[in-house]
């Protein structure tokens, strides 16, 4: 029987772009592809319906509370895959990142962003090294090899549910690969293609992003290290 697959994505104005991400998806072998709206102001949510999606709206701020929301409505899938709005990701990708779990060996699969070369130039400077950094604490913590913080990846519905996420914001990717790590999950990272992204960043692309990101990764990670 084939899985069933359920598809988040979190989206802050992002009209541009939100159908392209859509229409990229093989909607065909996905169970639902739910797309969070958090306050956008401009066309996202309609967007997203035209294109075949459910869009529920979350009114707190943040990544993490978006992705949460969506967890909270999903419809019994198998599979969870996440994914950002911004066509930065090649949604078409989804089918690798799902075969591991499908196939049942793996429980976890990262698209990584930091091994093909064009994919990391596609990164901001300051993901990179941000990047580097978070990978190399998490090793040295947690005894696992990450390369990336990459925010399109598929996980084990069960997995997802045992894993307990919480952070409402920039900690969120981190938190899953700690608590993945921690909880034994049988983890893949697989290479993805990267572009830069259609619009306007709300993250690394500017300097409050950074910082705020920067910071909330670093301590999430000292945090998990902690308890
Ligand atoms: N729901 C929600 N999504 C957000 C928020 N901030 C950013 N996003 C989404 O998260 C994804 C990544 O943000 P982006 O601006 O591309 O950050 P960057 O990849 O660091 O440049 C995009 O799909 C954004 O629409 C937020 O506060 N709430
Ligand atoms: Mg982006």
């Amino acid at each position: 029987m084939p899985s069933r697959i359920s598809v988040i994505i979190p989206a802050f104005n992002e009209e541009k772009s939100i159908g392209l991400v859509l229409d990229a998806l093989p909607q065909s072998l996905i169970h639902e592809i739910i797309v969070v709206d958090n306050n956008s102001t401009d066309n996202t949510a309609r967007s997203a319906i035209e294109k075949g999606a459910r869009v529920v709206a979350e009114h707190k701020r943040g990544y993490g509370s978006a992705c949460l929301k969506g967890i909270s409505v999903l419809d019994n899938p198998d599979i969870v895959v996440f994914l950002d709005g911004d066509f930065s990701d090649y949604p078409e990708e989804i089918v690798k990142l799902v075969e591991p779990i499908e196939s049942g060996e793996m429980d976890f699969v990262l698209g990584s962003r930091m091994i093909l070369p064009e994919s990391r130039s596609a990164l901001l400077p300051q993901s990179r090294y941000g990047n580097q950094l978070a990978v190399f604490l998490m090793r040295l913590f947690f005894k696992h090899q990450f390369t990336d913080l990459g925010p399109f990846r598929a996980i084990r519905y069960e997995s997802l549910k045992a894993i307990a996420m919480q952070d409402t914001n920039f900690g969120w990717t981190v938190e899953m690969q700690i608590k993945a790590v921690k909880k034994g999950l049988r983890i893949l990272e697989i290479p993805v293609k990267y572009r830069e992204r259609v619009g306007v960043s709300k993250i690394t692309g500017t300097f409050s992003g950074t910082i705020k990101a920067g910071t909330k990764i670093i301590y999430t990670i000292f945090k998990y290290l902690l308890t």
